[in-house]
């Protein structure tokens, strides 16, 4: 009895099987999808995925071999090539051919963002570097005046046009006072500069020095010298950095640093071959142009740093204040006042040799902007 029924049952159930549909004969070609033996599609039989469906660009899927076939299809972010008909800027190492140093950066690894949309930067340097090591120096004619500063890495060059534009998106150069994005930036407040380097902290995943006030961020109100992120040199760093340091006598107190006439000088060689000064005042090596030059046309002294003196005038950290008699170690003041007077260092193109020197100082008030007024940054953390 139970027999009998279990062999009504089984036949039955095999003649609605052959009934229902076809289950071939199991080989690709067969129009039919065994999805047990591997088969994704038959020819002409592509289970509705589409190139999107299946996470590639749109186009046409096809089916081969009785797997899905995606040659059709447009392409997707991770395939190392660029498709720039659907809004890919670069993918894995293609990267179109651009690198750091085409962006307008000193060095560093361009890459690719992870959707291919851009690239992305934070991998550049935007500025090249130069270590100054710490030491001490007479800051003045009084030999009991000594500063001490820790050592830093300060920019090659003042910040230029293009450096500017690249971060901040502006350019605030006075162009019949320039001969190109390749001069120094001018126009540039105290503050803007301050917020030149905030912004390139943050775009090197550096922490920013300053600190502006909130929410307006008019102004600075207090800058930390120990962040690893950009700031401008203080006074006391950017001549350590134009004397050049303890090169001379390495270890020694600089004694006679202070009295030195120009970044570069040796006590015989000439400033029209340092810098860019001098514009109208007819002495020997004077620039003949009304405007700045690109920067390191002249050269550079003994660090490596191009215009420090002429060119653009350098902002530097500094209130102008009487500086504090006696031994100093990275002095500055931390009090900052609404529209403090800042100190500019180095002279321009405009000056006449004797404001070349190191020890000359100019003080303007920290929000205007002036044709010639530029500045270099210096940081204290490694690349
Ligand atoms: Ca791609
Ligand atoms: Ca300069």
């Amino acid at each position: 009895m139970t027999s009998k029924f279990q062999g009504l049952f089984a036949a039955g159930l095999l003649l609605s099987t052959l009934l229902a549909c076809n289950t071939g004969d199991g080989a690709c070609g067969d129009g039919v999808v065994q999805r047990d033996r591997g088969e994704a599609c038959e020819p002409g039989l592509l289970l509705e995925e589409t190139c999107e469906s299946l996470g590639f660009y749109p186009g046409t899927l096809a089916c081969a071999d009785c797997g899905y076939s995606y040659v059709g299809c447009g392409g997707f972010c991770g395939d190392g090539r660029v498709q720039a008909a659907f809004g890919e800027a670069c993918d894995g190492d293609d990267l179109g051919g651009a690198t750091c140093v085409g962006l307008g950066h000193a060095y560093g690894t361009l890459a690719c963002l992870p959707d291919c949309s851009g690239l992305d930067t934070t991998a550049c340097r935007l500025l090249a570097m130069v270590e100054v090591p710490g030491g001490t120096f007479q800051r003045d004619d009084d030999p009991a005046n000594l500063s001490t500063v820790t050592g830093f890495f300060m920019s090659v060059k003042e910040i230029t046009r293009a450096q500017y534009w690249l971060v901040m998106g502006r350019d605030p150069t006075d162009e019949t006072r320039s001969s190109g994005p390749g001069d120094p930036v001018q126009n540039v407040s105290w503050v803007e500069a301050a917020d030149f380097c905030n912004e390139l902290s943050r775009r090197e995943g550096r922490d920013p020095a300053y600190q502006f006030n909130y929410p307006y961020a008019t102004r600075v109100v207090s800058v930390n010298l120990d962040a690893d992120g950009y700031r401008l040199p203080t006074e006391m760093e950017w001549m350590w950095a134009a004397m050049g340091a303890d090169t001379a006598a390495p270890g020694a107190v600089n004694r006679t640093g202070h009295l030195t006439p120009f970044a570069g000088s040796d006590g015989e060689n000439a400033p029209g071959d340092f810098a860019v000064f001098g514009y109208g005042s007819g002495e020997e090596g004077a620039t003949r142009f009304n405007r700045t030059e690109p920067t390191c046309r002249r050269q550079p002294n003994i660090l490596g740093f191009c215009d420090l003196s002429g060119n653009a005038r350098e902002w530097v950290q500094d209130q102008f204040f009487e500086w504090p008699a006696g031994p100093l170690t990275d002095f500055h003041r931390k009090d900052i006042y609404p529209g403090d007077t800042r100190v500019l260092k180095g002279g321009s193109w405009t000056s006449k040799a004797v404001w070349l020197a190191l020890s000359y100082r100019v003080e303007c008030r920290e929000f205007e902007q002036q044709a010639g007024f530029g500045f270099r940054v210096v940081r204290r953390g490694p690349r």
